[in-house]
């Protein structure tokens, strides 16, 4: 049995969710440049965390920007034309959903220090979908499913309708048992890894896969810290969480999401090649959307793509000309 504590202050506000708080280390950007990392984010959020993770091993200056942890979005859905989830990240002109598509980005814009320090590219890019869909749900049961009547209406309601059916806490708290059961037993597939003594996943430098396993334990831990003692006592698995969150994330400021949509206007995006197999597809009008949660359709001029991606142009009011990206991997394109 779990002892249930009262949920510390911080908790308490992370499930208010309705206001952003600010960074405790907020220092605003001062001259911001079409070069810059803009992470749109909230402090709160797994994918966001993985993304973090990411930054700080390659160890880049980034500027968040914080948006709201519920609809609307309005600042956002201007950069991105309809897509709500987060992270989303913008460079000058170019807007990248999806943390699958974010770290890519990364590793091709900064690729030293490398996410993949013992190669495994293919493998570990794999690797979130274990991550990112069954981890993920275990702990999205485990920690709202916790939580119970402790989780706001308007963020029920919010998550109801991202992901087009009932949200719902109570019946989460019927799923709790079999999802730590399901969690131990993705916990032991990482403390099986580290068995061998090794200081990271892949070996003696972190990679994407430490991001990838860490993010959903950080998330049970700060989110619903009672459920952390699923593992706490697994072998290897705390040490390990001490070595990636000493990684840090890199250096952090910040911008206000007025300033980031001026920074888009002001840049161009950069040039996109497109895959053989698209060149039908060249110019002509398409709509991207993702194929699990968060559906919304956004349709744009298709201008690029490879086996990893689709980029998209479409002209915002707010904006100005931009060209979003998305990944391929659980997300439909339909012209
Ligand atoms: N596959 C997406 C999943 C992103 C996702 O589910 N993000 C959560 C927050 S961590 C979200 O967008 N929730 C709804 C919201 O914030 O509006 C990714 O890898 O970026």
């Amino acid at each position: 049995m779990r002892t249930l504590r009262p949920l510390p202050e911080g908790i308490r506000l992370q499930v208010d969710c309705l206001r952003s708080i600010p960074h405790p280390l907020a220092q605003m950007r001062e001259r911001p440049s079409v070069q810059d990392i803009l992470f749109h984010q909230y402090d709160s959020s797994p994918f966001s965390e993985k993304v973090r993770v990411c930054l700080g091993i390659k160890k880049l200056a980034w500027i968040a920007v914080d948006q709201p942890v519920i609809m609307p979005k309005p600042e956002l859905v201007a950069l991105t034309g309809g897509y709500r989830r987060i992270p989303v990240m913008q460079i000058g002109a170019d807007i990248y959903c999806d943390s699958q598509l974010i770290v890519r980005e990364l590793e091709r814009r900064f690729p030293e220090p490398t996410l993949f320090p013992q190669g495994d590219h293919g493998l570990a890019y794999a690797n979130a979908m274990w991550s990112d869909r069954s981890v993920f749900q275990a702990a999205v049961a485990i920690i709202f499913g916790g939580l119970g009547d402790k989780v706001p209406a308007a963020f029920v309601n919010d998550r109801t309708a991202l992901s087009g059916r009932s949200f719902d806490p109570a019946a989460m708290q019927a799923a709790v048992p079999h999802m730590d059961a399901q969690i131990r037993a993705h916990i032991a597939l990482l403390s099986d890894q580290l068995a061998d003594g090794r200081r990271f996943l892949s070996g003696d430098s972190a990679g994407l896969v430490d991001a990838n396993g860490y993010y959903n334990l950080w998330f049970i831990r700060s989110a619903f810290p009672p459920a952390a003692s699923l593992f706490e006592r697994i072998p290897h698995i705390p040490e390990w969480l001490e070595r990636v969150n000493a990684i840090g994330h890199g250096k952090r400021t910040e911008m206000n999401r007025e300033a980031a949509l001026e920074l888009a206007r002001s840049a161009e995006p950069i040039e996109s090649a497109l895959a053989p197999r698209d060149a039908e597809f060249e110019g002509k009008q398409v709509t991207v959307a993702a194929d699990d949660y968060g559906r919304d359709a956004i349709t744009g001029l298709f201008v690029g793509s490879s086996e990893h991606h689709v980029s998209i142009r479409r002209n915002d009011p707010r904006a100005g000309q931009v060209v979003v990206h998305f990944p391929r991997i659980g997300f439909s394109v339909l012209s």
